[in-house]
């Protein structure tokens, strides 16, 4: 399919004039920042194509018609957790069937099985098994760099840390220093859920909470790591909660400037406490990711994950704001136990035609978005 080519302001402010948002969208065309009143707005309108025409306008001013994604692989080291959340059907209890930790050399093992493929990102997170000792991550870092020096590990999530830090008895700063030395090269965006305190209490109550999160996150970025960050959504949380935790994340971002992309992560409900819950639609998705974008006006990337979305939703997310559809992901482990129907992996030329399906331009990056290489531009 041809490149499309952007779509022009005056179609967008017609758009959003019949739908009631004009005057979102005219802030929008003015790089004004959308305050409490808006984002109500967007999270009630039931005009769902003009939402997603800002979205998609303001996503357009950032990006054009690039598309990224990256070639990587994902290393779930431990499936054993303390902390039973109720949204998730990943975590196994010490000596429960299925439960499992990867050695450090197993780990190393999994990425030497793809020294053959030009995977750039090891993306490695897990539960919290609280036998594991500091030396233990530091060791899974040191041994995946062994194995495939060039590759970038982004590992470890806020909830992680916090039990990395618990187990190194040393200050925060200290335990990203000795990560980093290991190989540590930026911490993905999970674990932060909904940063209010009910949803926390109903559903997560053993975890950090979003305060201690956004401390974690601040921290990091001091130490001059760069993370993504998230919001699970389709659960018991309301609009109002949603709208708190993103104005949670931008008011960090104005501090730190250190988040790279954000993630809007779709409940699945199968095997979870929670299962009687339906799972959110596509058009609850699409709006997500229009509502972050226009929300979170300060981090420059909005992925549509397709392992969670599933590949139709993703690919139709890069008109409604998304600039960015992960990567290739090999043996993904936490949605799939949770229901996900999305193949394990997708190979790089899928990401291609996928993104080339939507009209945009495929351009592989790396973790911190450099570009890896660039599609040439097919003449159609
Ligand atoms: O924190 C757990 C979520 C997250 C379920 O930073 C569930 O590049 C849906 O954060 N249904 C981990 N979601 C994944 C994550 C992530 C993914 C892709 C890219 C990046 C990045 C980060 O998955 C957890 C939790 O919020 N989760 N269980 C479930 N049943």
């Amino acid at each position: 399919m041809p490149l499309r080519s952007l779509v022009p302001r005056e179609r967008v402010e017609a758009v959003a004039a019949r739908a009631g948002l004009g005057a979102i969208a005219a802030k929008v065309f003015d790089g004004a920042r959308l305050d409490l009143a808006d984002a109500r707005t967007l999270y009630a309108t039931p005009h769902l194509h003009a939402l997603g025409a800002i979205a998609n306008w303001r996503r357009e001013q950032l990006h054009g018609d690039r598309a990224y994604f990256n070639v990587n692989q994902h290393i779930n080291y431990t499936n054993i957790c303390n902390k039973l959340c109720r949204f998730c059907a990943f975590q196994r209890l010490p000596g429960q069937q299925g439960a499992y930790v990867f050695s450090p050399a197993e780990a190393a093992a999994r990425i030497r099985q793809y020294l053959g493929q030009p995977v750039t990102e090891v993306h490695m997170v897990a539960g919290i098994d609280p036998k594991l000792p500091y030396s233990y991550y530091l060791d899974l870092v040191r041994a995946v760099k062994e194995a495939r020096p060039s590759i970038h590990v982004k590992a470890f999530t806020m909830v992680e840390i916090e039990q990395i830090v618990k187990v190194a008895k040393k200050p925060i700063e200290d335990v990203f220093a000795d990560l980093k030395e290991a190989g540590l090269g930026s911490l993905p965006g999970g674990g932060a859920e909904i940063f209010a305190e009910r949803v926390h209490r109903l559903l997560f109550p053993l975890k950090i909470g979003g305060a201690r999160w956004l401390e974690i996150a601040r921290a990091a970025h001091r130490s001059g790591l760069r993370t993504n960050c998230t919001m699970l959504y389709g659960h018991i949380e309301t609009p109002e909660e949603k709208i708190d935790h993103l104005f949670r994340l931008r008011a960090l971002q104005d501090e730190t400037g250190g988040f790279q992309a954000f993630i809007a992560l779709t409940f699945h409900p199968d095997n979870t406490d929670i299962e009687e819950l339906p799972a959110p639609t596509s058009v609850d998705d699409l709006r997500e990711i229009a509502v972050a974008r226009l929300l979170l006006d300060n981090i420059p990337h909005v992925k549509a994950y397709w392992i969670q979305l599933g590949v139709a939703t993703a690919q139709l997310a890069l008109d409604y704001g998304a600039d960015d559809l992960d990567g290739t992901v090999k043996e993904e482990r936490i949605y799939h136990d949770a229901g996900a129907q999305t193949p394990q992996e997708l190979g790089r030329e899928d990401l291609v035609e996928l993104i080339e399906g939507a009209g945009r331009r495929p351009v592989e990056r790396d973790t911190l978005y450099r570009v890896v290489r660039e599609e040439p531009v097919r003449v159609g």
